[in-house]
């Protein structure tokens, strides 16, 4: 019967948000992980926007997301990702509720030179219940603290992943991605075994 072979379904695809504050390396991780041209909707960074965008840190940066980033990433024969990056600048915030229609899981990247501008992502997830990993994107190669130690001053829960990774690497990505899905499937196996009671 056509269809009934697994080896020709047509695979899963999900959708998975790339997360956190200005300039933390969203672009980067989607572009680096994509297998295809990423779809990206990047502006010059102004003279007229210094005062308001803090480029302590990403000096080099020259452009900014204003709308998203678009790219896919094939997981498995039965696993598609589809990831959206999301602006990291306040002015643009409002595009997030929309971005998250229909999301399953994200990343929220954090650089920890500036913790504090990825609060509100992380935020953000919690007060709408879609799960979520923390990606600590290391920009000069390494990474000073311990999970455990960005966990604490994060103040996010054990269930709550926290991973080391550098933006710029496909398969440093691939591994947030991979663990942001390990996630998902044990929070289905979690409410398989204590589905919340019906309102
Ligand atoms: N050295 C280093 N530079 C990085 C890394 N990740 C990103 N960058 C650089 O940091 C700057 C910011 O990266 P983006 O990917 O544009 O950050 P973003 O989070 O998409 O920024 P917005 O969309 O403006 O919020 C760029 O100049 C990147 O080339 C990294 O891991 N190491
Ligand atoms: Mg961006």
């Amino acid at each position: 019967m056509a269809g009934s072979d697994p080896t020709t379904q047509a695979p899963d695809t999900v959708k998975i948000l790339i997360a956190g504050g200005f300039g933390v390396g969203k672009t980067t991780m989607v572009g680096s992980v994509s297998e295809i041209a990423p779809l990206r909707t990047e502006e010059p960074l102004t003279i007229a926007g210094l005062e308001v965008d803090d480029l302590k840190g990403i000096e080099e940066k020259r452009s900014t997301t204003v709308a998203l980033d678009f790219g896919r990433i094939t997981i498995s024969a039965d696993l598609v990702l589809y990831l959206f990056g999301t602006p990291g600048q306040q002015r643009f915030w409002f595009m997030w509720n929309d971005l998250a229609v229909g999301a399953l899981g994200a990343v929220v990247l954090i650089d920890v030179r500036r913790p504090e501008s990825s609060f509100a992502a992380i935020d953000f997830f919690e007060r709408r219940g879609i799960p979520f990993v923390v990606a600590v994107n290391g920009f000069d190669g390494s990474h000073p603290y311990p999970t455990e130690e960005i966990r604490e001053s994060l103040t996010l829960p054990p269930h709550v992943p926290v991973l080391l990774c550098d933006a710029r690497e496909r398969e440093s990505c691939r591994d947030v991605l991979i663990a942001l899905i390990d996630r998902l499937i044990d929070d289905a196996d979690e409410m398989g075994r204590h589905p919340s009671p019906a309102h």
